[in-house]
């Protein structure tokens, strides 16, 4: 299956039409929003050939299907992505130009589709991109969050939030399907009838499946992202109307609604809210009925479910998929428990993307109980039948607790970890017994990113050039980069991957400037730190160096200091509140050290507000060093670092997550490592008072922090970072003090090695060269091989 060539012209003709028909609109009379809507309309329209057609290959093939069982799907913008994938990107702009538009102000009106908080939510969107582009049968199963991420914006330095409302305007690329939709049942209790159990519910809601077609690289093959909403089963109470009672005539709907109304922000602290244990029932139980409805509506014997079925866990989220899976298998189709449990773990798999201890979830067993009655007592069937299985003394249920992790784990016929250091500390550290009791379950299989958003479409100037030196199959075969490593020679060769980077940096500089009305000086290295913010991820660690950076600088304003911008950008949790104090201080640090003319030509701190996916389209290309600097051990795995290693920006950062396989790719000479490793750092937290001793090691740091915890980055309240001071003296428990010294010698290192233009353009070079490997291709690839057993369905491609 590819798309059949369309000319400007015709394409032009296809936006008016709809821009007459489905806008209702004259071309005199259309705004950005109605072209925008048209051109999408118009790419859409293109995208459902080869979707019917996956599908019905998929049928006749009697083929496996994956069900990627995800909370969040971090997409942001689709039009590009989609005229990319379909090769009408070229065409596309001809056509808007033709009409008179700006095709960049049009694909910009396009809101981001936030459905997701960071790494988890966006690695989703990459593997739905990839099962596409290599021809895998699948499904992504998610909720339709009528608001997705916060929107932030700082007043005064600080972060406020308000809230996202992409679904106020037309969402074009979705297919709303009322005809396909499923109660989930809630609350009540669980009765016996005949030795039967029979839940009878106490609250129903109706999920309802919206379906946006994925469309993989060159239309060869599109997938499914169906998102579910939350709908009354009674629309309206024309009793309480009938009373004059308005507002109770539409609480029932109200009220089911929230159940999709809002993405949750915290990605930090596992809060056991039960709107959220009701947020992941619901788009569980839905997907679950879904995928069985159709295995069956195929003609399926429900013992051969795991031949045709791979359910894939991202994170303990959909982690009731296990129980919900066996308790349809007994109560409704008359499984007995052991076939059911042992069915359900043979479809099931679980990837794990933490081990921080309090983002685990677990659940008031309680609230579990009053939420979910059935399920509780089918975890403490399959909770027995693991004890009977292992002997093990590993339980779900345990101090008043539901625990997700366990849970997963048990109902999983594989667990898999997101980096290679990662699977091994799962092994070691959370899941160390389970380990013992199930060994070989837990693998690993290294993260990836899309090539076709994270270099094709966001980095033109870069695209053509490799382009114009391998070829142009790259896309869905990133190891070929490898063939640009005997470029990295050629100054001429090197001269014109500078020339990208600078078109880069020139358009971030635009961008800016239009939004911000911040200008940054071109020629200045510009080091880029883009995340949620988390302690772990030490913002704080980068800030505390840009000043003692400036100490420096004010000191010895000759030494030759090499230009830096240092970048920003990022969210905090709201309930998160050193995160906040975090991204107050810098914000305020950027007024004072901005405003030094002493020290303006060599630093300067840019943190623009509201850093989502379509803003880090913008920063990655254009960036000239990568900051990857969490405490090593607690990063899963990062997404980022690959993104910027393969956008040409070489790395300072710890060993931890997928830096270890970054650097190991790259080479040790192509990136600035510095700090502990995970094992000196779990041995320095033995050592008493290591923050304090850290402290007074370091006469650097010593001031930076009497500076901060003295007022000097805030005059109107001179004890507001005292707390944030006196925490990492105390407690420091992410080795900020202890990384700090090895952390600015490495910076003094890249500041040398940016001052040699052609050796670092080199290693930028080779960056690139060397990161195919972290194709989300490649990853998915290893999942259907190892986990899935799914092949490929695209003829030219095997399995
Ligand atoms: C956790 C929680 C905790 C309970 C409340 C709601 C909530 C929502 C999201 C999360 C996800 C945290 C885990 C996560 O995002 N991990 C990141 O996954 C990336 C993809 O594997 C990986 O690259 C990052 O290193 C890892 O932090």
């Amino acid at each position: 299956m590819s798309i059949p060539y369309v000319s400007p012209q015709e394409f032009s003709a296809e936006i008016l039409r709809h821009l007459k028909h489905s806008l209702g609109k004259d071309e005199s009379h259309a705004s950005v929003y109605d072209w925008r809507m048209s051109l999408s309309l118009a790419l859409r329209d293109h995208v459902v050939d080869p979707w019917f057609a996956s599908t019905r290959r998929t049928y006749e093939a009697r083929g496996k299907r994956v069900y990627y069982l995800s909370m969040e799907f971090l997409i942001g913008r689709l039009i590009e992505d989609v005229a990319v994938n379909l090769g009408l990107d070229a065409v596309a702009e001809e056509a808007l130009s033709a009409l008179g538009q700006d095709y960049a102000a049009v694909v910009a009106n396009e809101p981001d589709a936030a459905l997701g908080n960071g790494g988890l939510g966006r690695l989703a969107a990459c593997f739905m991109d990839s099962l596409s582009t290599l021809g895998i049968p699948a499904y992504g199963y998610g909720i339709r969050y009528e608001h997705g991420l916060f929107e932030q914006h700082f007043e005064d330095g600080a972060q406020m939030e308000t809230a996202e409302t992409w679904l106020a305007q037309r969402h074009a690329w979705e297919f709303e399907r009322p005809e396909v939709s499923y109660p989930i049942n809630f609350g009540g209790h669980v009765e016996e009838h005949e030795g039967k159990a029979v839940w009878r519910a106490g609250e129903t809601v109706v999920a309802s499946a919206y379906d946006t077609p994925v469309v993989g690289w060159q239309a060869q093959w599109a997938n499914t992202l169906r998102l579910w909403a939350a709908k009354s089963t009674t629309a309206f109470d024309l009793d309480s109307f009938n009373r004059g009672d308005y507002m109770a005539a539409s609480a029932p709907e109200a009220l089911a609604r929230t159940i999709s109304r809002v993405l949750y922000p915290d990605d930090t602290t596992d809060t056991g809210k039960e709107l959220r244990l009701k947020q992941e029932y619901f788009f569980t139980s839905a997907s679950i009925q879904d995928l069985l409805r159709r295995f069956l509506s195929e003609g399926g014997d429900l013992r051969a479910l795991p031949d045709f079925v791979a359910i894939q866990l991202n994170d303990t989220h959909p982690a009731i998929a296990g129980p919900e899976l066996v308790r349809l298998l007994i109560d409704e189709h008359g499984f007995e428990v052991s076939q059911a449990i042992t069915t359900a773990r043979s479809c099931l798999a679980y990837t794990n993307h933490t081990l921080l201890p309090e983002a685990l979830e677990r659940w008031p067993e309680d609230l579990f109980i009053r939420v979910l009655p059935r399920h509780h007592r089918i975890i403490q069937l399959i909770e027995a039948a693991h004890i009977a299985a292992t002997g093990s003394d590993i339980r779900i249920l345990e101090h008043g607790e539901v625990k997700m992790g366990e849970l997963a784990f048990i109902m999983a016929h594989h667990v898999n970890g997101v980096s290679a250091l990662h699977s091994e500390l799962v092994k070691e550290t959370v899941f160390a017994d389970l380990h013992s009791d199930y060994p070989g379950r837990i693998i690993n299989q290294t993260n990836g990113i899309t090539p076709r958003r994270w270099l094709y479409s966001c980095n033109p100037p870069l695209r053509e050039l490799i382009n114009e030196t391998i070829g142009t199959t790259w896309p869905d075969d990133l190891q070929q980069l490898d063939g640009l490593s005997v470029h990295a020679k050629d100054p001429a060769f090197l001269d014109k991957f500078q020339a990208a980077k600078d078109a880069n940096k020139t358009r971030l500089s635009n961008w800016l400037q239009a939004r911000d009305g911040v200008s940054l000086n071109p020629d200045a290295m510009f080091d880029v730190q883009i995340k949620r913010i988390h302690e772990y991820k030490r913002q704080l660690m980068n800030l505390l160096e840009t000043v003692a950076l400036w100490n420096e600088i004010r000191e010895n304003p000759n030494a030759g200091w090499t230009p830096r911008v240092k970048i920003f950008g990022g969210k905090a949790a709201p309930g998160y509140v050193v995160a906040k104090q975090i991204i107050h201080l810098i914000n305020d640090a950027a007024k004072v050290i901005n405003a030094d003319p002493a020290t303006r030509e060599y630093l300067q701190i840019v943190y623009p507000e509201n850093y989502n996916v379509s803003m880090a389209e913008i920063l990655i290309p254009a960036t000239d060093l990568s900051e990857q600097i969490s405490t090593a051990g607690k990063e899963a795995s990062g997404t980022g670092n690959m993104k910027f290693a393969l956008n040409g920006a070489p790395t300072i950062g710890t060993l931890d997550g997928a830096n270890v396989e970054i650097r190991d790719c790259v080479g040790a000479e192509n990136f600035f490592l510095f700090g502990l490793t995970a094992a000196e750092v779990t041995a320095r937290r033995a050592v008493p008072e290591y923050a304090r001793r850290a402290v007074e090691a370091s006469p650097r740091l010593a001031r930076v922090l009497q500076q901060i915890e003295g007022g000097v980055f805030s005059s109107d309240d001179k004890t507001r970072y005292s707390g944030l001071v006196q925490g990492l003296i105390n407690h420091d428990y992410f080795l900020v003090t202890c990384d700090f010294d090895s952390y600015f010698g490495t910076q003094r290192d890249v500041d040398k090695a940016f001052a040699d233009k052609q050796a670092w353009t080199r290693m930028a070079a080779l960056n690139t060269a060397r990161v195919g490997w972290f194709s989300s291709d490649r990853t998915i690839s290893g999942y259907a091989r190892d986990i899935w057993k799914t092949p490929s369905l695209i003829s030219a491609r095997g399995s």
